[in-house]
């Protein structure tokens, strides 16, 4: 039994895509230029598509998992359930009018003339808000629609905000925030699941283990208590004695978002010959 999952043939998430299956240990045969590659070291078969087209293919079926962003899930509606964030392709999707334009809050698009390539996301948030609008749906390059005399004002996804401004437009609204996610079919058969909760324990290894470091040093006895305090690690640090008396090596787990804080103390409490090295894998 395979599982099947759809990936963008190529584009923003199609790198990411393959990054994050490798960094899971799986690799996948022959390329990515054909249709359909199978892994060769796990019950995989990777399907490439269209970004527009994975959910759907989720929801009928056609592929049992995607990777795709959340964005493109609100706007075909389909059935499938967005189970996993993966912390990249992020974006919004916002509606942006002229910058010369006076705007004071979303009654002030009323009547306008919006042009877009996600028409449903944004009814719904006009309805939502009681405005009424001209959606004007069209395929690609909406930022230059105002330009052109096309339309009083776009939807579309913004992530830099630099496309907005080289065309003189302004962000006034955002409709939702987007990244990209594992999404999977509401109808998977007990052995898929089996595969899929393998993959997502592989998965959140992955997103964890960059999310922290693996620190060692050099600490005085006397200070041992003050620096596992700020040390929690994975249960407690690990402390080893070092040939010279008075002294240990400490290890431990810090988190990205602590690291420098963490030093900092670290550093008063007299470590020395601290180390810092990236952790692969890491299953708690
Ligand atoms: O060929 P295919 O249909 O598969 O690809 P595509 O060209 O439709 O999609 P692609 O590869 O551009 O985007 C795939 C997914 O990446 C989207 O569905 C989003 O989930 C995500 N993503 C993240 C983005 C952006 N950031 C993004 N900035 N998708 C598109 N953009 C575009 C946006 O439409 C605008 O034209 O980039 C421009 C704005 O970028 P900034 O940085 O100038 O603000
Ligand atoms: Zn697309």
């Amino acid at each position: 039994m395979m599982l099947r999952i759809a990936i963008q043939k190529s584009g923003r998430l199609h790198d990411d895509s393959i990054k994050l299956l490798r960094e899971c240990g799986i690799e996948l045969n022959n390329g990515t230029k054909q249709l359909k590659a199978a892994a060769f070291n796990f019950p995989m078969e990777a399907y490439f598509f269209r970004d527009d087209d994975i959910a759907q293919y989720v929801a009928d079926g056609v592929a049992d998992i995607g990777i795709v962003g959340e964005n493109i899930v609100q706007e075909v509606e389909e059935d499938v359930e967005i189970l996993h964030k993966l912390g990249f392709g992020s974006c919004r999707l916002s509606i942006a009018i002229p910058k010369t334009v006076n705007y004071n809050s979303v009654r002030d698009l009323d009547g306008l003339k919006i042009a877009t390539t996600y028409p449903n996301s944004l009814n719904k948030f006009l309805s939502k808000n009681h405005v009424s609008a001209d959606i004007h749906t069209i395929s690609g390059s909406v930022e230059i629609a105002p330009g052109i005399g096309l339309a009083d004002a776009i939807c579309d996804l913004v992530s830099s905000g630099n496309t907005l401004f080289t065309n003189g437009l302004k962000e006034v609204e955002v409709i939702l925030k987007s990244e990209a996610a594992i999404v999977v079919n509401n109808h998977l058969e007990e052995e898929k699941k089996r595969i899929l909760n393998n993959l997502l324990l592989r998965i959140k290894a992955v997103q964890t283990a960059r999310n922290n470091k693996y620190i060692m040093m050099n600490a005085p006895n006397h200070q041992l208590d003050n620096i596992c305090g700020v040390l929690p690690g994975m249960k407690s640090p690990t402390i080893v004695p070092l040939a010279e008396s008075g002294w240990s090596s400490v290890q431990s787990v810090v988190n990205e978002n602590d690291f420098w804080e963490v030093i900092e103390k670290l550093k008063s409490f007299e470590a020395e010959g601290i180390l810092v090295v990236p952790i692969e894998k890491m299953i708690l």
